[in-house]
């Protein structure tokens, strides 16, 4: 395009010769200048974009991408519902930048009762454009040139560029996978710090580190020791925590979500982050937010005002009166928050057994609604090829989706640059799914595996 502008330029001004030389030279020179800035440099690609189109060209069945196919509570849909037919206007026009007075308010009662603080709805809660923006503000507000950032590997991967974007260097430190006993399935428990490792990452050049428990891609849900071994170095170093924590109503089997702001030394250094796309099954719906200190959140509300500004009305109004409901319900069977991780385990637990039973061995999560799995038994099917750059499991994914129809997501998503072929065995699925959707899932692995063992 640009290349065609400068031509057409060079030809209008033809017989007129130093002038042509100059607008010429300076055309090229222009054109020698990237167009883009320097910050967007090798983040181009999203895979994101890339597998939510393969997805829906293919897929038969979607287990990709982490949304829920069945729908969100009827409590919530009727509160959006009222709030966009209701009498009043102003909910169809902008309400106060850093949230809706409503959603702060009942964010600040429910986040106030779980960390066991008082929280000022105006300056300790900040609504934001999904939990995507709220890490964005983070990197925005806190991190520049020089500063490193560590995440822990695997991480969900739009941690790294916005570290990128925003200046700093990302220090990965792994999630190492102790081997477990013969005979037992893997959990995301078997996954763990090495508490040496984490505290040599750390220097004084490390500006924060990103905690995402439950962790997504893996399920696994932090311990308390594992949290206070960040907790301790993270005082020690000066370093603050951006603790994402959108699946935090997720955990199986009598799991413990624990929130690291709650920890000694941790709420003057932690913004932790949530989502209601997460919260009730609302993923459109873009409502997230941040919970923090006023020393930190007042400049998350630097950068929301000189970006995004706002976030929409009706769903902030809906998010609010969902929470609402939830604070009155705390703890009570009925509450949502308390139904949903019950009906998601039946799901994670279906689809492990569907998964073992064709011979992708499950890593069964603790949290989250995903599931990994080794895909080494199935390697017959995709050839290994030493000439391709692209991790081995984004190939099968991709050779998955168009041949049987089903979209799961490549593990190696999740890992830098530098560690992806060393993960590149193992696949994510969503079980978020209706039944049905489950089933059908279960249905292509069962006659995939019959294919196979037929001679
Ligand atoms: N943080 C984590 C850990 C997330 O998983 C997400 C949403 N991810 O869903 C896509 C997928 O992994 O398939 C977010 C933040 C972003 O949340 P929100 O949708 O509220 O912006």
């Amino acid at each position: 395009m640009l290349r065609r502008a400068g031509l057409s330029l060079c030809h209008f001004s033809l017989g007129r010769k130093s002038s042509t030389a100059r607008s010429s030279h300076s055309s090229q020179a222009k054109m020698s200048k990237p167009v883009q800035a320097q910050r967007l440099e090798g983040i181009d690609k999203n895979i994101w974009v890339e597998f939510v189109q393969l997805a829906a060209t293919y897929s038969k069945v979607n287990l990709g991408q982490g949304f829920p196919d069945f729908p969100p509570p009827d409590f919530l849909k009727d509160a959006f519902v009222r709030a966009v037919s209701g009498q009043s206007q102003a909910l169809h026009q902008y309400t106060r930048a850093f949230g809706h007075p409503p959603l702060v308010k009942v964010l600040a009662q429910f986040f106030g009762k779980l960390l066991g603080r008082d929280l000022d709805p105006m300056t300790n809660v900040m609504v934001t454009v999904g939990a995507y923006q709220a890490l964005f503000c983070c990197f925005q507000a806190f991190v520049e040139e020089g500063d490193e950032v560590i995440i822990i590997e695997p991480f969900f991967d739009c941690y790294e560029p916005m570290v990128r974007m925003a200046g700093g260097t990302p220090v990965f430190v792994p999630l190492r996978l102790k081997a477990p006993e013969a005979g037992r399935l893997m959990s995301s428990a078997d996954w763990g710090l090495d508490p040496a490792e984490l505290a040599s990452k750390f220097s004084e050049r490390t500006k924060a580190i990103v905690l995402n428990s439950p962790n997504n891609p893996l399920g696994k849900v932090f311990g308390r020791r594992e949290l206070e071994a960040v907790a301790r170095l993270c005082v020690r170093h000066g370093a603050l925590c951006f603790s994402d924590e959108v699946y935090e109503w997720l955990v199986y089997d009598g799991r413990q979500h624990l929130r690291v702001a709650s920890l000694p030394g941790m709420w003057e250094r932690t913004v932790t982050i949530g989502s209601s796309g997460k919260t009730f099954n609302v993923t459109g719906w873009k409502v997230g937010w941040a919970v923090g200190p006023d020393r930190l959140l007042r400049h998350l509300r630097t950068v929301h005002q000189n970006s995004v500004y706002h976030c929409a009305t009706a769903a902030q109004e809906a998010v609010a009166q969902g929470f609402q409901r939830e604070l009155e319900l705390y703890g009570k069977p009925e509450s949502y928050f308390m139904q949903l991780p019950r009906e998601l385990q039946q799901k994670r637990d279906y689809l492990v057994q569907s998964l073992a039973a064709v011979g992708m061995k499950p890593i069964v999560p603790e949290g989250t609604y995903f599931l990994v799995a080794d895909i080494s038994e199935f390697k017959s099917d995709v050839p290994e090829d030493p000439s391709s750059d692209e991790p081995y499991d984004s190939r099968f994914a991709k050779w998955m989706v168009k041949n049987k129809g089903l979209a799961a997501i490549p593990l190696s998503t999740f890992f830098c640059n530098a560690h992806k072929s060393s993960h590149s065995h193992f696949l994510r699925f969503c079980f978020a799914k209706e039944e049905g959707t489950l089933k059908a899932a279960n249905d292509i692995l069962q006659a995939w595996r019959r294919e196979k063992s037929s001679p």
